[in-house]
């Protein structure tokens, strides 16, 4: 997300917001960055916030209180966090040792509060992880390793923060049976014959059968909750500019308890389509097995460890279930008109989701391999 800086012509009242984290006449520039589809973000740059003070920049952020709509519990999970990794980074994992690795952090207003609310809006600042990048498509092996080995290490660090010190901020975020639920009651009340619709819900159709494999092994105990990302797709893991290496996970939003298979197959679904979500060539979409097994791989070298034989087991069903919920989220978005991700035309939510479920097709027809890799990999 941090790659890419667009110039935007600034409302007066973006300017306005960000002279509550930094003296107006201090602030030499305001972009919007990234493309992220619920909230609004800018990268503020400065010439320090007093004149003795060194210039920098901060990530200045307006967040989407329609989806989040507790918003200070996601600035909760954002201190508790934050304080829980910079403890772990005293004495930092074997697995870091002549690495950099960095969380961003709150910045606080001018007048010493997380957060400033105006107009029914809720801005925050974090910091902005300077001299790393991020991409839309793996590169190649190594990138795809580094992005794995980001996830992994994301994991390793808090996976002895205690889920109940985090707040649900997402109520059924990644709960699929939820999101089929909601779109049955969307899709049961269509009145439009639409042919584009109709495949996708006979796509959805055909697979309702096991779109709660996750939920049900969690009842049954083989799987528990931990503290996870929720977002973990390409460009929130952020790569050195120098050396390559994975150096963060930004986008801390969706940090709730959860199941690292969310985490897993959300970073593999964006990674391993190199067409990327927003493509309108479907022919083009496929689940790269390649860039799968560097994820992988950069992921179990850090996370082996910690994952149980019933966390392996349920990996490659992951692999599939999260392009098909997110497939469904949109479909469903679509059908109940767009209140939720950001569009750009008109249909934009129902060619996402087109994608995904392409996608999960993909992923459909190289299960037994993924399997295999999965059992090679984690030798088990
Ligand atoms: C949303 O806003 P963004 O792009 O960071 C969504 C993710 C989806 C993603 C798909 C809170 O993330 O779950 O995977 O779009 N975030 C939320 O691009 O719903
Ligand atoms: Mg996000």
């Amino acid at each position: 997300m941090n790659c890419k800086t667009v110039e935007i012509p600034l409302s007066q009242a973006v300017e306005a917001i960000a002279g509550r984290f930094c003296p107006r006449e201090r602030i030499t520039a305001i972009r919007s960055l990234g493309s992220g589809n619920v909230n609004d973000t800018f990268l503020v740059t400065h010439r320090g916030h007093r004149p003795s003070s060194p210039a920098g920049s901060f990530v200045l952020q307006k967040l989407n209180t329609r989806v989040f709509a507790r918003p200070e519990l996601v600035m909760h999970n954002l201190v508790a966090l934050g304080n829980h990794i910079q403890s772990r980074l005293a004495s930092p994992p074997p697995e870091l040792q002549g690495r950099r690795w960095e969380v961003p952090q709150v910045v606080r207003c001018r007048q010493d509060r997380l957060w400033v609310e105006q107009d029914g809006e809720f801005w925050r600042s974090i910091t902005y992880i300077g001299a790393a990048t991020t991409t839309d498509v793996i590169l190649n092996r190594d990138h795809a390793r580094e992005v794995g080995y980001g996830l992994g290490m994301f994991h390793s660090l808090i996976s002895d923060l205690p889920a109940d010190q985090l707040r649900d901020t997402l109520k059924n975020f990644h709960v699929t049976p939820a999101y089929l639920n909601r779109y049955d009651n969307v899709n049961n009340s269509r009145k439009i014959a639409d042919p584009d619709i109709h495949s996708a819900a006979a796509f959805v159709e055909a697979r309702r059968h096991g779109m709660d494999v996750l939920e049900a092994a969690l009842q049954r105990g083989e799987l528990k909750l931990r503290p996870i990302h929720g977002d973990p797709k390409i460009n929130n893991v952020m790569i050195d500019e120098v050396s390559g290496q994975a150096v963060g996970l930004i986008d801390l939003d969706t940090v709730k308890p959860g199941l690292v298979h969310y985490d897993i197959g959300d970073c593999l679904r964006s990674c391993c389509n190199p067409a990327g979500e927003e493509t309108d060539d479907l022919s083009i979409v496929q689940f790269d097995l390649t860039w799968c097994e560097s994820i992988l791989e950069g992921y179990l070298s850090v996370a082996r460890h910690f994952l149980s034989d019933w966390d392996l087991h349920y990996l490659p069903d992951c692999i599939r279930l999260i392009p098909l919920e997110l497939g469904l989220r949109f479909l469903t978005d679509h059908l109940e008109g767009n209140p939720y991700f950001r569009t750009e035309r008109p249909g934009h939510n129902l060619q996402r989701a087109a994608v995904q479920f392409r996608l999960t097709e993909s992923v459909e027809q190289e299960l037994s391999q993924i399997r295999a890799m999965v059992h090679r990999l984690a030798g088990c």
